[in-house]
């Protein structure tokens, strides 16, 4: 798999000639020599006071790869448990084993929701769920199965690297093994979930049960020598700071050099609600619109920035379109872990919602499938 870089890219001159930050100047001025963004690049667009000028970059950038599209998918989100033992700080979906609104799904249940779903069309399945301490490697296995059974085309974006990897001790398999069975069993796709922040001091604070960053890493790396892709996503918006934000952001791009596996990167707003980070304000708009932009200018080599309208909210959602993103994730139908910490979006939205978000935005909807290819509509509904 090749890793897709930005060329150069011609910014218009009206643009250049508006931008207030020196530091934004010297930005611009790698981007249409089709250089690479550093460190110090990444953090000056992190924490530029010229927003707008943040954003025409990020946009010439966008327009430059996608032109006016935008992309979606018919896809519905299932959290299979919300049993987890990991008790992470920024989390308010976990519930503890035994605990009266603890839940685990049967595949059989699962298999339910994918039959019973409302979106026409229905392409993509995005599962994930808590490290449940019991669950065999087998219920895995069986919950892809159950799933494709209800439609053998249906692209199924499963179980982050944080899953796996709990998955693989539980069962004492490697995690190679664990990929090739869940492959064979169904699996098109890993979600991007997990990833958190790239930084040992947060780690070690917010959510010390669960894999490393280095171990995130590797898991996708793994999963890219299999031919199996994988989104990446940063948490941000709770304590890390400028400069681990940058770092993250440059530490995915070091890993899409090395395997090329990623097909998108979601910035994920804190949500503070019932979290015990609660304390918290989340990050602003102006926080998001800069992370997202410069997520566009420093991944490079990954195609697709997601602006996942279930944390953004839908009018940020729309701002997004116009500061790098392409991509609007999904229908999703139920979205649980945002809404557990608060998010005020709806549970889900209609293709018809979705693509009247994106035209109101100024840019022409376009449904994708799981590995990002254009779905013709009558296609998708066959
Ligand atoms: O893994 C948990 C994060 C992730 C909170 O790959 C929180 O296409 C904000 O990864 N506030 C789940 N974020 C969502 C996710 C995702 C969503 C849509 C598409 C894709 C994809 C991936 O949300 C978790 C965790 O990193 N998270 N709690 C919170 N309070």
């Amino acid at each position: 798999m090749q890793p897709r870089r930005t060329g150069p890219v011609s910014i218009p001159s009206s643009a250049l000639r508006r931008l207030r930050d020196d530091r934004l100047a010297a930005v611009a001025d790698k981007i249409t020599n089709g250089e690479r963004l550093g460190a110090r690049e990444a953090q000056a667009c992190l924490e530029t006071h010229d927003l707008a000028g943040l954003g025409s970059l990020a946009l010439a950038v966008r327009s430059a790869l996608y032109g006016t599209r935008a992309f979606y998918v018919a896809n519905l989100h299932l959290n299979y448990t919300n049993v987890c033992g990991n008790r992470c700080a920024f989390c308010a979906f976990h519930r503890d084993a035994g605990a009266p609104d603890a839940y685990t799904l049967t595949p059989e249940e699962a298999a339910r929701t994918v039959r019973e779903s409302p979106v026409p069309g229905l392409c993509e399945v995005h599962v994930v769920g808590g490290c449940h301490p019991e669950l065999p490697f087998e219920y895995y296995t069986a919950l892809l199965r159950a799933l494709k059974a209800q439609r053998p085309g249906l692209g199924l974006k499963a179980f982050t690297a944080v899953e796996v990897q709990h998955m693989a001790d539980r069962a004492g398999l490697t995690v190679a093994q664990c990929l090739r069975e869940l492959k064979a069993a169904g699996l098109s796709a890993m979600p991007g979930g997990g990833a958190e922040i790239f930084s040992l001091r947060l780690h070690r604070d917010l959510f010390p049960s669960k894999i490393d960053g280095d171990r995130w890493l590797s898991i996708h790396g793994e999963a890219h020598a299999l031919g199996i892709r994988s989104n990446a996503t940063m948490l941000f918006g709770h304590r890390e700071t400028v400069q681990e934000r940058a770092r993250h952001l440059l530490r995915l791009r070091d890993q899409q050099d090395r395997t090329g596996g990623f097909q998108a990167f979601i910035a994920l707003p804190f949500h503070p609600e019932n979290t015990p980070m609660a304390h918290l304000p989340g990050p602003s708009g102006v926080e998001i619109l800069k992370t997202i932009a410069t997520a566009r200018l420093v991944l490079d080599n990954v195609p697709h920035i997601k602006a996942y309208w279930v944390m953004l909210g839908l009018k940020l959602t729309q701002v997004a379109l116009s500061f790098g993103a392409d991509d609007l994730e999904g229908t999703i139908v139920r979205e649980r872990i945002a809404h557990q910490a608060g998010a005020r979006t709806a549970p889900g939205l209609s293709l018809e919602e979705l693509a009247h978000l994106v035209r109101e935005a100024g840019f022409e909807p376009v449904r994708r499938d799981t590995y990002h290819r254009e779905v013709a509509e009558a296609e998708e509904a066959a």
